[in-house]
């Protein structure tokens, strides 16, 4: 065997798992001819961008959402079209991929698929060269750890409550290390299930897909005060910060031209009066998709009116450089959300980000609402040098991997934590 060899693809296969909101995913298994061995799993949003990658799914198994088609692309096209490629060859590999589907949306192998072979391939790559997946993913200049985004009370798609704004997190930046701004947030997390307790009862103690709690609030005032009183009582005030993810396609009444939030129908102009409002209320510094995913304009001038405050696309942008160049052009955003299953390839991933980072946008690496316990999403952040990292509650072993990887990452591998410079 040489040394090229020892790194090029021999075996590809999947294998249909289950993701964390019991469905159905894709996990993709690479091996070398040396040995070396990882899988790479698809994750699944609930809110999407309609210009996502498209999953390849089967219509008649377990409602829809079964994965045996998108198993047996990955034998009978991805297997044989990688076979003997080198894993070191991440963008040689992606180029394959693409061109092997063919389609802007990746709906002929399937985004799901296309995704979970690509990060099995970089997870070999780093495995068979005995580096860390941050470093192979980002080399030396790898050398921080973003600020968690940590969505603690889950409404929209994601709760059974009646909060239109889909994600309330806290923003733990005024810490000098990682893992006490974790400590601080589990502190504010366990409170906050007090709270609710006492206020609404022991049945509202349940948490939503993301591992957030779904109590019954009504309003977005009500869910910031909640989560600014908890803070200060705990006195955490200057140190956590709030954000919030509207995703507000999924409230945009399309034929009324009308967001229905909090029992009102505004207007885009009243909405981002009502943005800027609670913004001179609370400490929010971050807001995500606060308006429609066709909606630039609005975006840019709401990004235009606020300083302190980051407006980042998610649905908006679908991790798309195609996108991105209109948003930027724009000024649309100040950030931006990188989920590689939007896009389908790590490749393509990696160009985002340095479109948007060249763009002065900060990067966002974000986990989805359907999830597995591979902590990859953790490697990617720190390998991009994301300014923040947004994966959930810290609550749940599919957000927990994730947070329990940074943790390791600070502790054994000495990174620094990117804190209020973030
Ligand atoms: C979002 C995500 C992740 P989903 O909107 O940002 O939090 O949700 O994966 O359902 O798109
Ligand atoms: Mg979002």
């Amino acid at each position: 065997m040489t040394l090229d060899d020892f790194y090029s693809i021999k075996n590809v296969d999947g294998l249909e798992i289950v993701d964390s909101r019991g469905n159905p995913t894709i996990r993709v298994f690479v091996r070398t001819v040396g040995g070396i061995a990882a899988y790479g799993d698809a994750p699944a949003g609930a809110s999407k961008g309609s210009r996502e990658a498209i999953e390849v799914r089967d219509p008649d198994r377990v409602g829809g959402m079964g994965v045996e088609r998108a198993v047996k692309n990955v034998r009978d096209y991805v297997y044989p079209a990688i076979r003997g490629m080198d894993v070191r060859d991440q963008l040689a590999i992606d180029h394959t991929l693409i061109q092997l589907d063919g389609t802007p949306n990746k709906s002929k192998i399937g985004g799901n698929v296309t995704i979970a072979t690509s990060i099995a391939v970089a997870k070999v790559a780093a495995k068979a060269q005995g580096v860390e997946l941050f470093n192979y993913i980002g080399g030396s200049s790898a050398n921080l750890i973003p600020v968690p985004l940590l969505n603690v009370i889950n409404g929209g798609l994601h709760g059974g409550n009646k909060l239109k704004v889909q994600e309330f997190i806290l923003i733990p930046a005024g810490f000098g290390e990682f893992s006490e701004s974790l400590i601080a947030s589990v502190e504010i997390y366990r409170k906050l299930k007090q709270v609710i307790i006492s206020k609404y009862g022991k049945i509202y103690s349940g948490l939503g897909d993301e591992g957030g709690y779904s109590p019954p609030l009504e309003s977005v005032d009500q869910a910031l005060e909640l989560l600014s009183s908890t803070i200060e009582e705990l006195g955490f005030k200057g140190k956590v910060s709030l954000g919030i993810d509207a995703a507000a396609t999924d409230f945009f009444n399309t034929s009324t031209e009308k967001y229905e939030i909090d029992g009102r129908a505004l207007s885009p102009g009243e909405l981002l009066d009502f943005y800027i409002e609670l913004a001179s209320k609370y400490d929010l510094v971050y807001m995500e998709d606060p308006f429609n995913e066709n909606d630039l304009q609005s975006f840019a001038e709401l990004n235009s009116k606020v300083q302190n405050m980051v407006i980042v696309g998610d649905d908006l942008y679908t991790t798309n450089v195609e996108y991105l160049r209109k948003g930027l052009r724009l000024r649309a955003t100040g950030g931006v959300i990188v989920k590689p299953n939007q896009v389908g390839t790590l490749s393509e991933t990696y160009q985002f980000c340095k479109e948007a980072l060249d763009g002065f946008n900060k990067i966002v690496v974000s986990h989805r609402s359907g999830e597995t316990e591979d902590s990859f999403v953790a490697d990617l952040a720190v390998g991009l040098s994301a300014h923040f990292v947004k994966t959930g509650a810290p609550a749940r072993g599919e957000r927990t991997s994730k947070y329990n990887r940074l943790l390791e990452i600070e502790k054994i591998h000495h990174l620094r934590y990117r804190g209020k410079s973030a």
